[in-house]
């Protein structure tokens, strides 16, 4: 049986932000809570189609990270449920919301909808339907930036990707590839594992096992 590990310990007292940066941060979390409620809103009156996954009480999760890395350069890769991760990237809140009417004027021309923005403009390389499919697109895309700068040659190239999926997502076997990947070429990513303890499909007392499990998955990779 595989022995647990304890996690590393992070010095939060050190970790300080300026009051511009929490107002950045408390913006970005409000407009992801207000686009969501409107959504919501939409989506039960009828006016919206196809499914649609909201984020409600993930947005620190999404304006802490994204809003840490650089507007341009930087990749932010997400799940189907996306809207949020978008409007943090930069997209503008228009762009999300005429996406969900499936308007031409949204992220995505109208072709995605709710599951499926994006913006080559502001490094988002996409919401994705099927669970864990965005994490070889991240891997990839950390994969470029450090096969330029190392093959290539090119100095220039320091992006770095962020790969947002949820906890089910870590069932797939391309989060274990991937990660395999990730670690041994030591490629410029984060995995961000929003564990929200919805897993369809899983009884309660087997969620609460399997987020143990999980803690303890995710630290064979950080040794
Ligand atoms: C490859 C694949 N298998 C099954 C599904 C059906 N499905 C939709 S949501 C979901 C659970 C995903 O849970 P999680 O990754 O934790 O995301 P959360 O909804 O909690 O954000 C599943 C299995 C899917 N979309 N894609
Ligand atoms: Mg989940």
């Amino acid at each position: 049986m595989c022995a647990e590990r304890t996690l590393p310990k992070f010095d939060t007292a050190s970790a300080k932000i300026t009051k511009e940066e929490g107002l950045i941060l408390y913006e970005d979390m409000v407009l992801g809570r207000e686009v969501e409620d409107k959504c919501a809103e939409m989506y039960y009156r009828g006016k919206m189609f196809g499914f649609v996954h909201l984020y409600n009480g993930q947005e620190a999760v999404s304006s802490g990270i994204v809003k840490a890395l650089r507007t341009k350069g930087d990749y932010v890769c997400s799940t189907y449920r996306d809207h949020v991760h978008a409007l943090s990237a930069g997209v503008p809140a228009k762009e999300v919301m005429a996406e969900l009417f499936g308007k031409e004027t949204g992220c995505s021309k109208g072709r995605g909808g709710s599951m499926h923005m994006f913006s080559a403009e502001h490094g988002l390389l996409g919401g994705y339907a099927f669970v864990a499919e965005g994490i070889p697109v991240a891997t990839g895309a950390a994969f470029q930036s450090k096969y330029r700068r190392e093959a290539m040659g090119d100095d220039s190239s320091d992006s770095v990707a962020v790969c947002f999926f949820g906890d089910g997502a870590s069932n797939n076997g391309q989060f274990f590839e991937c990660l395999n990947m990730a670690a041994l070429w030591k490629l410029p990513i984060i995995y961000v594992v929003e564990n929200n303890a919805q897993l369809p499909n899983l009884k309660s007392i087997k969620k609460l096992v399997y987020s143990t499990w999980l803690g303890m998955r995710l630290t064979v990779w950080m040794c």
